[in-house]
């Protein structure tokens, strides 16, 4: 037995229940194992055991009154993971599927994440089984509000900064953060990002996840002398992160024949152009439809019913809506139709099984904890921008997010390859995100 194994394997004795989480922890061992091996002082300081046990986890209740009068109650998290080298950071995810095992995952994730962004930022994440689908603008501020009334306690600019994440978008930031500053007395900005321009958010946020994901697919393309241009590419999800990477590719020469949401796929074999895209913002983002409308405003689009898009033939796939959406079997018929990279918008979006295929047919493979970093790296420079009570132009946040997107992908490339194992992507950004940690841990003491 290797320290790795007997670790992996208290964590799966001690979380049954919680297989995103095992999933989590252990993709991110395996990467270690040469690590922990050729560096003994991570054992001696016991850093595995300690990296897999939260800081602090808090739970809630959150009871809020829907529009015709009636007591509604949902449960209300966060998971202050690690904050070795910064205050926590990492979003608030809505969705009826949101557990305890959920967001130990995310937040387990945004550590090594935050890590790679080389911005001072611990992991954390947070949210509810409340789905802000199919509710009033009412009811979701109401929710929003309980939910902050009992939060405000445990966040601030240098204790835990939320954001968004599936569910929580400008909307529900907007609200949380009215209730927050209520609570304070205080216009405290730095305790949220996601925020509006207006209100001390920052330009590009909106677009970073999506936009930092192409900007990682283009950088591994360019190890092979390749870009976007005329790809045909498949995106999956048609929220904030698919949306603006369906923005950027296109403007990078890609053309993106899909997009999804839970019911099914559009495929359009023309392209989604920007007319077509500003016809998706507003159906989400503004009527809050669904994405088989498109179908109907674009009769050459197919509707394709309860179907994922990996069965499309593409050349770049990047799935941007949710965790495991690729599987073993889908990952197959990606490489058998000729898939050669996929960037993961989404966090842990393929099936380990899934992984393995794609590495195995040398599909460009960046994994999520690097390819779509982008997002909360333009939220670090949010509370950069915050604390300096100052705003930078659309050009500085850009150009310093392709700047963070390179070096990831540098810092990935390289580390893999003094591993031994060059363009795997996995293990770079595992290795490199987990020992800026871990020696921070050691810096500060057993705690
Ligand atoms: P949104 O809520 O804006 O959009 C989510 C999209 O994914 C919707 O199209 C939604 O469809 C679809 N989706 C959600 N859950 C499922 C499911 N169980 N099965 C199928 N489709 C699903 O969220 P984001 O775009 O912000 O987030 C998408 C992914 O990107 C998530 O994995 C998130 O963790 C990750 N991410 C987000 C960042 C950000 O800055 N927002 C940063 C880094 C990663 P439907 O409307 O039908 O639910
Ligand atoms: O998964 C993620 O990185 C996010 N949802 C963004 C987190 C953030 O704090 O901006």
């Amino acid at each position: 037995m290797t320290y790795v194994d007997d670790v992996l394997n208290e964590v799966t004795a001690l979380n049954p229940a919680q297989p995103e989480f095992i999933q989590a922890v252990t993709e991110v061992f395996h990467s270690l194992r040469p690590v922990v091996e050729r560096e003994p002082k991570y054992q001696k300081n016991g850093i595995l055991e300690r990296l897999v046990v939260p800081d602090r986890i808090i739970i809630f209740r959150v009871g809020w009154l829907d529009d015709a009068g009636r007591f509604r109650v949902n449960r209300g998290y966060r998971v202050q993971f690690n904050n070795a080298i910064g205050p926590y950071k990492g979003g608030l995810r809505f969705h009826p599927s949101v557990y305890l095992g959920l967001l130990k995952f995310l937040s387990f994730e945004q550590i090594f994440k935050n890590a790679l962004t080389t911005l001072p930022m611990g992991g954390a994440k947070g949210g509810s089984d409340f789905d802000p689908k199919g509710h009033s603008d009412n009811e979701v501020m109401r929710f929003c509000q309980s939910f902050m009334t009992e939060l405000f306690r445990y966040i601030g600019p240098d204790t835990d900064v939320p954001a968004g994440d599936i569910g929580v978008g400008g909307r529900e930031v907007g609200y949380l953060f009215g209730q927050y500053k209520r609570i304070c007395n205080e216009f405290r900005a730095g305790t949220l990002t996601g925020k509006a321009f207006a209100w001390g958010g920052s330009l590009i946020r909106p677009e970073a996840t999506g936009y930092g994901t192409t900007y990682f697919a283009q950088e591994m393309l360019a190890t092979r002398g390749e870009s976007l241009k005329s790809k045909i590419c498949t995106v999956s999800g048609s929220g904030n992160v698919a949306q603006y990477l369906i923005e950027r590719v296109t403007q990078f020469g890609g053309k993106c024949v899909t997009a999804s949401d839970s019911s099914g796929t559009i495929h359009d074999p023309d392209g989604i152009d920007a007319e077509k895209l500003a016809f998706i913002m507003e159906l989400k983002n503004e009527k809050r439809g669904r994405i088989g409308e498109y179908a109907a405003k674009y009769p050459k689009a197919k509707y394709l019913a309860g179907a994922k898009p990996w069965a499309i033939p593409c050349d770049c796939a990047f799935p941007c809506a949710t965790q495991n959406e690729i599987s073993v079997e889908d990952a197959k018929t990606l490489v058998a139709n000729g898939c050669k990279l996929v960037s993961e918008g989404a966090n842990m979006p393929t099936e380990p099984g899934g992984v393995d295929v794609f590495q195995a047919a040398k599909v460009l493979y960046g994994p999520a904890k690097a390819a779509n970093a982008g997002g909360v790296a333009v939220s670090g420079l949010e509370m950069a921008q915050n604390s300096q009570h100052l705003f930078w132009s659309r050009e500085e946040v850009d150009h310093r997010l392709r700047e963070i997107m390179h070096s990831i992908h540098e810092v990935a490339r390289s580390t893999a390859a003094e591993y031994g194992d060059e363009g795997n992507y996995v293990l770079g950004a595992n290795v490199a995100g987990f020992i800026k940690v871990a020696d921070a841990m050691i810096d500060q003491g057993i705690v």
